[in-house]
């Protein structure tokens, strides 16, 4: 026997109490369990069985894909698409929406997926992760297009990551507070670790690819130099910095100790409002954030209010601790 709550059995508790929930809700969380799992073992093994190199495609965003981008997409399809809990899928790996084959039934939810992000990191054996985000399908509609995933952030109904790092973790919420799952490797469970995971309104640490410096907007720029003149600056303290390039990594470290993670607007690319993408990475970040008591913006919008206009839109993010992010944002207003 081992000691604790397993996210089966949490999930399952946590519906219980609702008289809407039907199962199936709690079904497709443990297909995504389920799914985490595999991905945690394939990223494990990775170099031993030979699949942690580049494959010669490209994803629609121009990006090189991985190999394991492509091994870790299947594995969430595959998973999630038998059981009869969800009408479409739609994934940062895949051009278009992935319909449920015709053989399966379908259900009432839409999920969106990063299967492995932060794979940038993988050959260098750093933390990446999982991120997804389910929304429910439209009423009425037996055949979703990618129209019906254009749904804000305010919709979802649940959001949720997986970060394989020294440990494996699973983190969710279905907008009740957020949980913090450890994967106990001898039983193959994830078992609740951090209950009730809350991010300290105030922080002394930031997070941003400082080597895009002189691509940034003037409000950005003002924060991050305030903060590098530490206690001799303006704010009168010292500021620590990280930059682990995996998402899953910073948010989970804010959701930890807190802090602000940037990946801001910039002239980088004019035609990209950012590098992050609104449905399979800033929306299920930001509904985790903002239940921990957080908050996430563009610098000029709560991040989960953006009506999105494409299946891969981009959009800048600021999240983490309050204080810091409303600082951010009230920059944005001066400017
Ligand atoms: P990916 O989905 O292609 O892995 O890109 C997203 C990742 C984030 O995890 C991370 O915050 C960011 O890209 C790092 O970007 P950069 O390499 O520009 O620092
Ligand atoms: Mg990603």
């Amino acid at each position: 026997m081992h000691n604790g709550t397993s996210v089966t059995q949490f999930i399952i508790e946590e519906q219980r109490g609702l008289s809407t929930a039907s199962g199936e809700f709690t079904s497709l969380l443990n297909d995504i369990v389920t799914a985490c799992k595999v991905i945690s073992n394939e990223v494990n093994r990775g170099n031993l069985i030979g699949i942690l190199g580049a494959a010669e495609s490209e994803n629609i965003q121009g990006e090189t894909q991985k190999e394991l981008d492509i091994i870790t997409n299947d594995i969430f399809t595959q998973t999630n698409e038998w059981s009869g809990n969800l009408a479409a899928m739609a994934s940062e790996e895949m051009d278009d929406i992935y319909p449920i084959p015709k053989q399966y039934p379908k259900g009432k939810y839409l999920l969106v997926f990063d299967p492995l992000d932060g794979s940038s990191n993988i050959d260098v054996n750093i933390s990446v992760g999982t991120i997804f985000s389910i929304m429910r399908c439209p009423e009425g509609v037996e055949n979703p297009t990618a129209e019906d995933f254009l749904q804000p952030g305010t919709e979802q109904v649940c959001g949720g990551y997986a970060l394989y790092g020294p440990s494996t973790m699973l983190v969710l919420t279905t907008g009740n507070g957020v949980n913090g799952f450890t994967l106990d490797q001898n039983i193959g469970e994830f078992i609740l670790t951090n209950p009730n995971m809350t991010i300290p309104e105030d922080t002394r640490e930031f997070a941003i690819n400082a080597s895009n410096m002189r691509f940034w907007e003037e409000p950005v720029r003002r924060y991050v130099e305030e903060c590098l003149a530490g206690k001799e600056g303006p704010r009168g303290e010292n500021f620590n910095m990280r930059w682990v390039a995996s998402m899953v990594a910073e948010v989970h470290r804010i959701l930890i100790r807190g802090g602000i993670f940037m990946y801001p607007k910039d002239s980088k690319d004019p035609a990209k409002a950012g590098k992050l993408r609104l449905l399979y990475e800033a929306n299920p970040m930001s509904m985790i954030v903002e239940q921990a008591g957080g908050a996430c913006s563009t610098g000029r919008e709560r991040i989960m209010e953006v009506k999105p206009d494409g299946l891969h839109q981009r959009v800048p993010v600021i999240l983490g601790s309050k204080n810091e992010v409303e600082r951010v944002v009230s920059y944005h207003k001066d400017a």
